[in-house]
This record gives C-alpha cells, structure tokens and sequence, in this order.
C-alpha cells in the first residue's frame, strides 16, 4: 500500500532536517562584521550594527552583561539590506557584554551567534 502524500512530505521533511545542514551548509546567512567589533573596547555605543552576507529577518537578540543578567537597552532592530541596526537605549556602564543574536536566511535556516564588546569609560569619547 503505497504512503498517503502526507507521510511522503513529512519523510521528505526529515530527510531535509537531517541532512540540511550538510547541504545547505554554505548557503546561509552569516555574520560578516560588526560594529562595535568582536572584542572592541569602545565607549558605551549609540548602536549596535550586525552585518552578514545575506538579507537576514531578525527573530532575536539579547544584550547581557558578560557573567551577568540580561540588560534591558535594545530598542528596535533597523533592517537595512543585510545590516540589521539596533539602538542602545541608554548609556552602558563600563564592563564586558555580549549581544545574543538570532536570524533566519533566506533558506529558512536560522543563524545564532553572539558578539562580545567591552565598554570602557571614557575609551574612543568624541564630543
Ligand atoms: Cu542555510
């Protein structure tokens, strides 16, 4: 007795789970730069910009004190092409922190990575 058409997409859904990776591994989206760059020591930034190879959608992204909890100063994520823009809300005490991210390609494939980036008083202070 031959497989309904739904057991057929959902084997062909695995299937593509499964070795997905494999075969998409070059297709999607990654990170190219940042700004503040991975390990910059900068003064506590206006925002905070992620670059990557392809058009990304934003899901998520998180900014937490190195060690420490989760800092509320994300505003609202800017797209702009393949640069995502995300405002700091308010001033960063000096310290280490890391920005969290997650974004899905064009592929569906969803891209997860972090920056890390340490404020330091005073460092790089224009006006
Ligand atoms: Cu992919």
């Amino acid at each position: 007795m031959p497989f309904p058409p739904k057991t057929c997409l959902y084997a062909a859904l695995t299937a593509a789970l499964l070795f997905g990776n494999i075969a998409f591994a070059q297709a999607h989206t990654k990170l190219v730069t940042s700004q503040p760059a991975a390990n910059a020591q900068i003064a506590s930034p206006a925002e905070i910009t992620l670059t990557f190879d392809e058009l990304p959608t934003p899901i998520v992204a998180t900014l937490k004190a190195v060690g420490g909890q989760e800092i509320t100063a994300l505003g609202a994520v800017r797209k702009d092409g393949a640069v995502l823009h995300y405002a700091v809300t308010r001033a960063l005490a000096a310290g280490k922190y890391e920005l969290s991210f997650r974004v899905t390609s064009a592929d569906a494939h969803v891209t997860a990575g972090s920056v890390v980036f340490t404020v330091v008083d005073g460092a790089g202070a224009t006006k």
